[in-house]
């Protein structure tokens, strides 16, 4: 028997990376079911999956929580595989949070599908104690290319809108690609026929 989440029109793999500590587990709980935050730092990498409606269409996140700790670095890797949707997170409290950020944006460029969607993340923005501040955070994704947020998972600020507006490029990306597919199948078989005539 077919379960609801066998039942939608686009399913879109994110993963959520960053150091140890960011939120990015809080951050997934956060989104899936308003849960209380994180206490341990995550030991295994693993998915879960939401189903939401946008815009009339039925998207399935399938979403990786990967490990911040420095001794997993490397296994984290073959999880970003094919992955669409990227929630690369810092801490505003914590500068080397940030200044890692380019790393793990170059990870995802090695390793993330080539035509993946980016989020930059500035999470803990209720804390008191910044050490990065906003325009940072804003310079940086602007010299990345990428879209920036600035999130609490302690007050519930922005995490959905994270989701929803990657999510949303990306459909938009796609829907674009298929158009192309489409459009050049055509042109093909107009080719084909002009050729066919030609005989
Ligand atoms: N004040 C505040 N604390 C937060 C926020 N998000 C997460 N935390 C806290 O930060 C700590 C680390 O959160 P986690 O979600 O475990 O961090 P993580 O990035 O998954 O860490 P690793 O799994 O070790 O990579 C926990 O004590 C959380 O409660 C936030 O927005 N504000
Ligand atoms: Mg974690």
């Amino acid at each position: 028997m077919a379960k609801p989440s066998d039942h939608f029109n686009y399913s879109i793999k994110f993963i959520i990376i960053g150091d140890f500590g960011v939120g990015k587990t809080s951050f997934l709980h956060k989104f899936l079911q308003n849960s209380p935050n994180s206490k341990n730092p995550t030991e295994d990498i693993d998915f879960e999956l939401k189903i939401l409606e946008i815009e009339g269409k039925t998207i399935k996140f399938i979403i990786w929580d990967t490990l911040g700790q420095e001794r997993f670095r490397n296994m984290n890797q073959i999880y970003f595989n094919k992955a669409m949707g990227i929630i690369a997170i810092y801490d505003c409290t914590d500068e080397n949070s940030f200044n890692n950020i380019r790393h793990w944006i170059q990870q995802v460029k090695n390793f993330a599908h080539s035509n993946s969607c980016i989020a930059l993340v500035e999470n803990k923005c209720d804390l008191l104690e910044i050490k990065v501040t906003n325009e940072e955070g804003e310079a940086l994704a602007k010299e990345l290319g990428i879209m920036f947020f600035k999130t609490s998972t302690v007050w519930n600020i922005n995490i959905n809108e994270v989701f929803i507006n990657v999510a949303k490029v990306i459909i938009d990306r796609i829907v674009e690609e298929k158009m192309l597919v489409r459009e050049n199948i055509q042109v093909n078989r107009v080719e084909e026929q002009k050729n066919q005539g030609r005989c």
